[in-house]
């Protein structure tokens, strides 16, 4: 049978993790790529020495060379830096600019017809780099961001309202930064809004936990950043793409107009399918939101000025 093949570049928590998850929902076949030599190979062997116990039919193999990663129909690119405790995903920027251009450049010439999700931070100009880097239409190159933003916004929701975290439709709209914007009116508990039932300090304070929700976890482990939620997240789109299912997402996105902002990266909810971006949908955020998204969107345009492209 023939099978889809996607690339994740890196191989550390959140590559490997997302690549275990291709692998057991059966999405693809899998390269994955590192610069440590032995450790994508130790990765994937590993992996596919848990193919009898799991019953997964998919593959795996672990390369530090891209030869390997010839037409690959999606590819991941987790490889970079992580945080510490006491840095901000901005810091990450001048260093990861270097990892995650080289890596475009040697995966967009083997695969052009690819999709690339971006997951390596600072997440919106990563995603804009990749953009510029490839040459690729926009379509085809998505940042991740938003989906792990909203399945944390949702875990909190749901601890507030004793529910299950997959009952609440979440969105958090935005860069991924102390900027994002939690979007409660948009939230919905059965199709109720949040802010029908919550309070605005309650919700105001599980927005804010949402915004640190990365850092939290950082200060937790001490080393390493989180990434069970990010293989997660990562993994949905990849679904989307691969099943062209139209899922609406929020990811991040180039945008020509839309929100009333253009030429910049920016998270916002679109649908996914086939060729990546199938479109951007518009919510009619209050005035509030929209100042909020503008202001994120502008940092990240200031950040990737920062760029040497
Ligand atoms: O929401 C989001 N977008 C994020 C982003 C959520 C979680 C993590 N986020 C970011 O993803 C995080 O801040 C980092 O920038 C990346 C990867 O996080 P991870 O936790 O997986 O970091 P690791 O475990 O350190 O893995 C990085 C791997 C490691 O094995 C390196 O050897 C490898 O990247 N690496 C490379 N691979 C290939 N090619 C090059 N040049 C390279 N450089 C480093």
């Amino acid at each position: 049978m023939s099978r889809p093949k996607v690339t994740v570049v890196g191989a550390g928590f959140v590559g490997a993790t997302a690549a275990q998850r291709l692998l057991e929902k059966e999405l693809a076949n899998v390269v994955l790529v590192d610069v440590i030599e032995g450790m994508p190979q130790g990765k994937a062997l590993d992996m596919m020495q848990s193919a009898s116990i799991e019953g997964f039919e998919t593959t795996i193999v672990g390369t530090n060379s891209y030869d390997e990663t010839k037409n690959s129909d999606i590819v991941i690119i987790t490889a970079g830096l992580a945080r510490k405790p006491g840095m901000s995903r901005d810091d990450l920027q001048a260093k990861n600019a270097e990892i995650v251009g080289g890596i475009v450049k040697e995966v967009s010439s083997r695969s052009p017809k690819a999709i690339l999700i971006l997951v390596t931070n600072p997440l919106d100009v990563m995603s804009y780099l990749a953009w510029k880097k490839s040459g690729f239409d926009s379509k085809r190159v998505i940042g991740m961001a938003g989906v792990l933003d909203s399945a944390r916004y949702a875990y909190f929701l749901s601890l507030e309202l004793k529910i299950p975290p997959k009952e609440i439709e979440a969105v958090v709209l935005g860069g991924h930064g102390d900027l994002m914007v939690p979007a409660p009116e948009f939230s919905t508990y059965k199709g109720k809004p949040i802010t029908a039932l919550l309070p605005k300090e309650k919700i105001e304070a599980i927005n804010q936990r949402t915004r640190d929700g990365g850092i939290e976890i950082v200060n937790l482990l001490k080393t390493g950043s989180a990434y069970y939620a990010p293989s997660s997240s990562a993994v949905a789109m990849a679904e989307a793409i691969l099943k062209d299912s139209g899922r609406t997402l929020p990811c991040c996105v180039l945008l020509n107009g839309e929100y009333g902002i253009s030429g910049t990266y920016c998270g916002v909810p679109v649908s996914l399918g086939k060729g990546g971006v199938k479109k951007v949908v518009e919510l009619k955020l209050s005035s509030e939101a929209q100042t909020a998204l503008k202001r994120s969107s502008e940092h990240v345009r200031e950040q990737c000025a920062k760029l040497s492209l």
